[in-house]
This record gives C-alpha cells, sequence and structure tokens, in this order.
C-alpha cells in the first residue's frame, strides 16, 4: 500500500511575515484535527495553498522546507489566480449557486479558465509526490475538476473526494455552463462523499441527466470503473469540547461573562459573516420575539458573533452594514439602561471564550438559509456538560438531519421562530435533559474521528470491488 495525500484548497496552517521572519500557526479547526492522524504520518502529505503571496524563490523554498517537516505541501498561488479562482469561480459562482442563491451567482468565462488552470497546478503539484498505488482525498468545492484530471495520469490510484458545500437539485445546478465539465472533474474519484442523503440525491440526478448514467444504490459505472456516491455526515472532535466546557479556564472566563450577562438567559449565536447563514433573519425573529412577548424584555441576551469572512467582497460589506444596522434598531427599540438585547461581537474568540460561551448559553439559535452540514449546533451540544440548553436548528442545515430532538424551524418563517425560542424559554428541565441526551449520543458516536475512518473504509471497499471486477 502507497501513501496518503489530502488534498484542500488551503492548508491547515496559517503563515504570518514578521520582521523576525516567518511565523507558522496550525489550524486548530475541526478538518485538520479529523485528518491529523493521517497527514502526520510517515510518508503521507497535505497540499494545499498557504494562504499567502510568494514571489521570492527563496522564500518558497524555506516555506517548503519548513512545511515538509509536518508533512504539508505548498501549492503556491498569484494574486490574480487567487481573484479568479478562489474569490471569483468558488465564491461567487459555485459557494451562491450551490446554496441556492442563483441571483447572487456570477457566470464568467474568466473566472472558469481560472479555476481550470489552478486546479490543474493542484494536479501537477499532486503528481509530484503520488503515485498507482495511493490514496488521494480531496476536499471541497474549490477542487471539483481535480479528480479526474489525477485519474487521467495515475489510472489505479484511489481517489475519494467530498464536498463540504451542499450540492443542489438539478433546476439549479442547470444554470451553470460548465455544469458537464464539473460533474465529469468529479467523477474521475472513486468514492464520492456528501454530507447528506438529499445532496446524494441530487449530484446523482444530475449525473443521470447530464451525463446520461444511471446509478445502482448509489454505485455508477464511469466506463471501466465503479464510482460510488454516499453521505458521510461530518462530525466534531467531541471530546475536545467536552473537555474544554470541564476546563478551569472556561469556568474562569464563565464568571467573568456572568457580571455583564447579569441574570438573563442567554442565547448565542455564531457565524462566519456570509448571507447563506441567514443573520439578518435570525435578528428580524429575535425582534418579533421581543414583541409577540413583551415580558421577557430584560430577561433574555442574543449573544451573537459574526466572525469576519470574505469582507472585502461587496455582496458581503453590504451584508455587514445591514447586520450593524439591524443589531443598532432592535437594541435602539427594545434596550433599557440596565439591559441590552443583543451583544454582537463582528470578529472571532479564542476557543476558550468560544467554549465558556457555548456552556454559559441556554440556548443556541442556529438558522442558516442553507448549509452543506453546521459544525457550531454541534459544538454546543458537547459543550452542554450538565445536559441543560435549548438548540433551536434550521431544516436547510445539514445537521438537522441527524439532530431530530432539536426544535427544527424554517428559517424564512418568522412567527416561527420567535415562537421557538419562546418554547425553548419555557421548556421543562426534564425535557431539555432527555432532547440534550438524544443529541449528545448522536454527536458523540459520529464524531469527526468516525466520520474519518468511515471515509477511508468506503474508499478502500469501492476499491477492492473494482478489482475483483478487474480479475473476473
Ligand atoms: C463549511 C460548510 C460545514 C466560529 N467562530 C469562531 C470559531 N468558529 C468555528 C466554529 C466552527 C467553524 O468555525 C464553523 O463551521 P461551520 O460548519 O459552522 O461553517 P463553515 O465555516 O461555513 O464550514 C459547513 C463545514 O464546512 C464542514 O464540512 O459544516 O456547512 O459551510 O468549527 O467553532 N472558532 C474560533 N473562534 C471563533 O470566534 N476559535
Amino acid at each position: 500500500m502507497g501513501k496518503t495525500i489530502i488534498i484542500s484548497n488551503r492548508l491547515p496552517v496559517s503563515i504570518q511575515k514578521k520582521e523576525d521572519g516567518l511565523s507558522y500557526t496550525p489550524s486548530a479547526g475541526g478538518l485538520a484535527t479529523g485528518l491529523g492522524s493521517i497527514y502526520k504520518s510517515g510518508d503521507n502529505v497535505w497540499l494545499g495553498w498557504p494562504g499567502l503571496y510568494v514571489t521570492n524563490e527563496n522564500e518558497k523554498e524555506e516555506i517548503t522546507s519548513n512545511l515538509k517537516n509536518e508533512n504539508m505541501a505548498p501549492v503556491f498561488l498569484t494574486k490574480e489566480e487567487i481573484e479568479k479562482f478562489y474569490e471569483g469561480f468558488s465564491n461567487t459562482t459555485l459557494w451562491p449557486l450551490f446554496h441556492y442563491f442563483p441571483s447572487y451567482t456570477s457566470f464568467d468565462e474568466g473566472y472558469w479558465e481560472t479555476y481550470k488552470f489552478v486546479n490543474q497546478i493542484f494536479c501537477e503539484e499532486t503528481l509530484k509526490y503520488a503515485h498507482n498505488d495511493d490514496i488521494i482525498w480531496i476536499h471541497d468545492y474549490q477542487l471539483l475538476l481535480l479528480p479526474n484530471m489525477i485519474r487521467e495520469k495515475l489510472p489505479n490510484a484511489s481517489i475519494g473526494f467530498f464536498q463540504h458545500i451542499p450540492f443542489p437539485s438539478f433546476e439549479i445546478f442547470r444554470n451553470l455552463p460548465w455544469r458537464k465539465e464539473l460533474l465529469e472533474g468529479m467523477l474521475g474519484s472513486d468514492l464520492i462523499g456528501f454530507h447528506t442523503y438529499d445532496d446524494v440525491r441530487h449530484f446523482l440526478s444530475s449525473v443521470n441527466r447530464l451525463v446520461g448514467l444511471d446509478n445502482k444504490m448509489g454505485e455508477l459505472r464511469v466506463e471501466e470503473r465503479i464510482c460510488m456516491v454516499d453521505s458521510f455526515p461530518m462530525g466534531i472532535d467531541y471530546s475536545k469540547f467536552d473537555m474544554a466546557a470541564r476546563s478551569e479556564n472556561t469556568i474562569k472566563e464563565i464568571a467573568s461573562y456572568g457580571e455583564f450577562l447579569g441574570n438573563t438567559k442567554t442565547i448565542v449565536s455564531i457565524d462566519r459573516l456570509d448571507y447563506s447563514k441567514g443573520i439578518p433573519d435570525r435578528l428580524l425573529a429575535f425582534d418579533l420575539f421581543l414583541e409577540n412577548y413583551p415580558d421577557y424584555k430584560g430577561q433574555v441576551t442574543l449573544l451573537m458573533i459574526v466572525v469576519p469572512s470574505r469582507d472585502q467582497v461587496d455582496l458581503y460589506k453590504q451584508l455587514k452594514v445591514e447586520i450593524d444596522e439591524l443589531v443598532g434598531r432592535i437594541n435602539g427599540k427594545h434596550g433599557k439602561i440596565d439591559w441590552t438585547p443583543i451583544r454582537y461581537f463582528y470578529r472571532s474568540f479564542p476557543f476558550t471564550s468560544l467554549s465558556a460561551m457555548y456552556r454559559l448559553s441556554d440556548i443556541a439559535l442556529v438558522t442558516p438559509l442553507r448549509d452543506g452540514m453546521n459544525l457550531v449546533c454541534k459544538e454546543f451540544i458537547a459543550s452542554k456538560i450538565d445536559q441543560t440548553g435549548v438548540l433551536i436548528l434550521s431544516e436547510m442545515a445539514g445537521a438537522a438531519k441527524e439532530l431530530s430532538d432539536a426544535l427544527i424551524i424554517n428559517p424564512n418563517n418568522l412567527p416561527e421562530m420567535a415562537d421557538a425560542i419562546y418554547k425553548a424559554l419555557i421548556m421543562p428541565e426534564e425535557e431539555q435533559i432527555r432532547r440534550m441526551d438524544e443529541l449528545q449520543s448522536v454527536v458523540k458516536r459520529y464524531d469527526i474521528h468516525n466520520w474519518v475512518q468511515l471515509f477511508m473504509r468506503s474508499l478502500d471497499v469501492v476499491k477492492e470491488k473494482q478489482y475483483e471486477m478487474s480479475v473476473k
């Protein structure tokens, strides 16, 4: 057996240029943790863009050799490539369309050309490391063409692909001028994974109508090869959140917040700045809740964190202005000298603060308009160590398929969301514990390590089947 190669747009490290040289901070994200056990061992390697522009050859060499010690390999891209491939095609074509925002979607030939070109660069970099007996696991919508590019060069490699965002219904997907090329790119894989069974169905329907292939229980025949399509709902590092919630640091942090939040009930809301997350509607629902249930004025605080993301892009800048204005308007309308209805932060927080916010909150309000999975709701569940607390969750998040003991809402239905807040506030403790117990057992069992194992095992099974077929 050969080695395992992980490929994603970004490497799990952030590199900063400082006066005394380059500084490297490893990513603490769930994916990096889950895949850590794989890429850090032996000859295995993780390939991706290091997140900074480097033109100087010596600097490139320095970064390459430093990353090599961490089993990572950089794919260097120019500013123009990032603008057109990442900010352009990935984030203004695929991202909005796949999240059901066709009116935000741009169709630009130049972006498409660069997308193909950069996927090709990733392919060439991969071929410096990969052989026919290796396992290659490619991640996400920035690299849809890569599986088939690698397949053409290494016909026997094990190639897995996982998409972290939704796959839209055919009626949405068909809008793309380059729809067939994208599907053919993905079909170079032996195994294609999505978070939910609905994504699988949508993908198979597009493959059927655009490429003309039928599936049998998710199995496709692509020429002489098998390509399996299945759902793998991603989990979190459960024990990390559970342990953090019990730690001294978190307890200290909670005590310091208590002083400011007073005796009010707390609703937590955490997202990256993105129109798919439904932040303005969530604010409007909270406003409606305070109007419909005025006795709760002064009794409930919405703790809202919006993490800056893509905020150089016009659409995101406008969203930020809309959120700022809504928070100001709602606080101005309902607030009192001793109570601010919404505590709003536009920045990211260290992990311990996040853990404290999850643990101290009585309710988590997770209401995306569309979300591949959504890990925030799972992190809240893992942090509720005394098993009290209520999750209000959008049916449009992939997570809703697994977390049926949450209060499930339609994020476009403001009165329903307002009522769900009320229901959560009056829910008897026994019911909270019963629901949380169910939620925790699901999130604990299907954690990130289980997700990685399941995907890798399934890839192995497809390869074995493929082998049996070829020797028959
Ligand atoms: C994509 C898909 C899918 C947030 N604020 C802070 C912080 N975070 C961390 C959370 C969580 C992560 O960011 C956000 O993950 P999500 O899953 O909620 O959303 P996306 O970033 O959109 O991720 C999504 C995911 O990929 C995985 O497949 O679930 O559907 O869109 O882990 O904890 N972390 C810290 N400070 C913060 O202020 N340290």
